[in-house]
């Protein structure tokens, strides 16, 4: 585990303590190890009721957005054919982050400690002007594992946790107490903040922090070998953190470039909870765009 130190500050394992990566030097992905054929075969033995239930958000462009990130759509209402049965055609033209807007998957070089990503790998080295030439999101693939929402709002007993509510391992435990379920290596797992409650209602106070993971619940949801970590906020841990106040996104850093784990942010997990289920077939597919430092993607609960 990273140490905190007493002030508040907080640094990173230096590159002897974290590399190689638990899967070997040679390695590039990280918790996506986990998703075997035997773990993909034994979630989609899950799906009994033919449901499925979509966790992330519709992509517009009035969803909420991090820093100077856009999405701006603009129709091409196209040509007429000149044929007679008058075929038209209509497109659009979209610029955006196309890795870092909406529901988002994160891959290893969106970020870094100084110039290292995830297994060390030096990220000017890997960095071309057709994105990266390693571990950019295309390494990741089809998705179907177990998946495990811990509803940690309805542990403490409301819709959304408090802005700046972190979250301690202690509470990961209750509520899988709780929803009498238990966490297993290779699950996507994760955590109901009800956070999204603020999609597109007040994208302000969105962004402007949010309750989620501390670095001690992180660490502890590591040590359970996760395939990756989820939230229903833009950067899945606390932000900023009141134990941490001095550190940026330590837990960014951890899960991606310390252990590997991928993160999915901005998800939607009000229907999945409403729904009463803590365990399902999680089924997702990031872009298989080349070298991006992550992916929209439309994750879903199947059971
Ligand atoms: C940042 O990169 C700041 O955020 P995120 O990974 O949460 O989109």
């Amino acid at each position: 585990p990273v140490q905190a130190q007493g002030s508040g500050g907080w640094s990173p394992p230096a590159s002897a303590q974290r590399c190689p990566s638990r899967w070997g030097a040679n390695d590039r992905r990280g918790s996506m190890n986990h998703m075997t054929p035997e773990r993909m075969r034994d979630a989609a033995q899950m799906i009994r009721e033919g449901r499925k239930i979509e966790i992330g958000h519709m992509l517009t462009q009035s969803m909420p957005f991090f820093g100077t990130r856009r999405f701006d759509v603009h129709l091409k209402q196209q040509f007429m054919n000149p044929q007679a049965n008058r075929r038209g055609s209509n497109e659009e033209i979209v610029i955006t982050e196309l890795a870092q807007v909406g529901t988002q998957l994160d891959a290893f070089p969106h970020q870094t400690i100084g110039d290292e990503t995830y297994n060390c790998v030096n990220v000017p080295g890997i960095s071309s002007r057709g994105g990266f030439t390693e571990m950019g999101v295309e390494t990741v693939g089809t998705i179907m594992a177990r998946g495990v929402v811990m509803d940690i709002a309805g542990l403490k007993g409301t819709q959304t946790l408090p802005i700046d509510y972190e979250i301690t391992p202690q509470d990961l435990q209750q509520a899988l107490d709780r929803q009498r379920v238990e966490l297993r290596e290779g699950d996507a797992m994760l955590i109901n903040t009800g956070w999204a409650a603020l999609w597109g209602r007040d994208n302000a106070r969105y962004v402007s922090g949010c309750p989620g993971l501390g670095v001690a619940a992180a660490e502890w949801l590591i040590e359970r070998g996760p395939l990756l970590l989820g939230a229903d906020n833009w950067p899945v841990e606390v932000a900023p953190s009141r134990t941490m106040p001095h550190a940026s996104l330590p837990v960014h850093q951890i899960a991606l470039v310390v252990h590997g784990v991928h993160l999915l942010e901005n998800m939607k997990l009000d229907e999945l909870v409403a729904a009463g289920r803590s365990e399902f077939c999680f089924v997702m597919q990031p872009l298989r765009a080349r070298g991006f430092t992550g992916s929209t993607v439309a994750p879903a609960a199947m059971f």
